[in-house]
């Protein structure tokens, strides 16, 4: 069933394989070995590095540094929100994700493939670990202000104004029934529209490219805001959206 071929052939598929992160042709590459002097030195190598690429690359999905320090966005939000927000709940979904795809055939693949392919909770959490991250990106210390250059005209052309825009905006966050994410995207024809999503709803997994959301969870406000979600939401805009990381994605 398979050749056993030189030790410098052997080495050279198994370092294909780990770049090309197929996980289940370097098992095959172990089992098929035997026990004669040569393939078994093989083998314990293969395991060795096998289970190093598992570990760092192939399976795990891993929490990405916030972009800013834990206090950064305070006043507006709390380092104990991102006590909560980010090492509890978004290293949660993490956590949830990689308990969930090994032996299945989710677990080589990007979290983009992931969240495009699954249902259930695989999607929930993977959906969730990307929309935090980018979350997370959506605002800055120092934000604020107004969008400008190419985002700016289709954001006039859409509402006619930018305040009229975070009036619009405003409106659907606060009244996105439950939990779920408010976005701004940036539709097919080149147009900006605002989209209410639920719980994990992510653009992902429709033909709109993301250029900006808000988690409107209650965990994203309630150790500051409580349940005054419209305050959350006039705060995001008025003193904590990053207009440049909006303005990247729309281009
Ligand atoms: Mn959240």
């Amino acid at each position: 069933m398979y050749q056993l071929v030189s030790v410098e052939a052997a080495y050279e598929v198994m370092l294909e394989n780990i770049f090309a992160k197929k996980k289940r042709l370097l098992t095959q590459t172990y089992c098929m070995t035997s026990a004669n002097g040569l393939s078994y030195a093989l083998s314990l190598e293969l395991i060795t590095v096998k289970h190093y690429f598992q570990e760092d690359f192939i399976m795990a999905h891993s929490l990405p540094d916030l972009p800013y320090a834990k206090d950064a966005l305070a006043p507006h939000i709390s380092p104990e929100t991102f006590d909560f927000h980010y090492e509890k709940h978004h290293a949660a979904y993490v956590t949830n994700l990689n308990n969930l795809i090994p032996d299945t055939g989710y677990a080589d693949m990007s979290l983009e493939d992931i969240i495009k392919s699954a249902d259930g909770g695989i999607y929930n959490n993977a959906a969730q670990v990307w929309n935090h991250t980018f979350f997370w990106n959506c605002m800055a210390p120092n934000g604020g202000g107004e969008p400008t250059g190419a985002l700016a005209d289709a954001i006039n052309a859409k509402w006619g104004s930018v305040a009229d825009f975070k009036a619009a905006f405003q409106a659907s966050a606060v009244g996105n029934f439950g939990s779920g994410w408010t976005w701004l995207v940036k539709k097919a024809d080149g147009s900006v529209d605002i989209v209410n999503m639920g719980p994990a709803g992510t653009p992902l997994t429709t033909g709109d490219k993301p250029l900006l959301c808000i988690d409107v969870w209650e965990h994203a406000y309630y150790i500051d805001y409580r349940n005054a979600r419209p305050k959350f939401v006039s705060t995001f805009l008025e003193s904590l959206v990053n207009w440049d990381f909006a303005s990247a994605n729309f281009a």
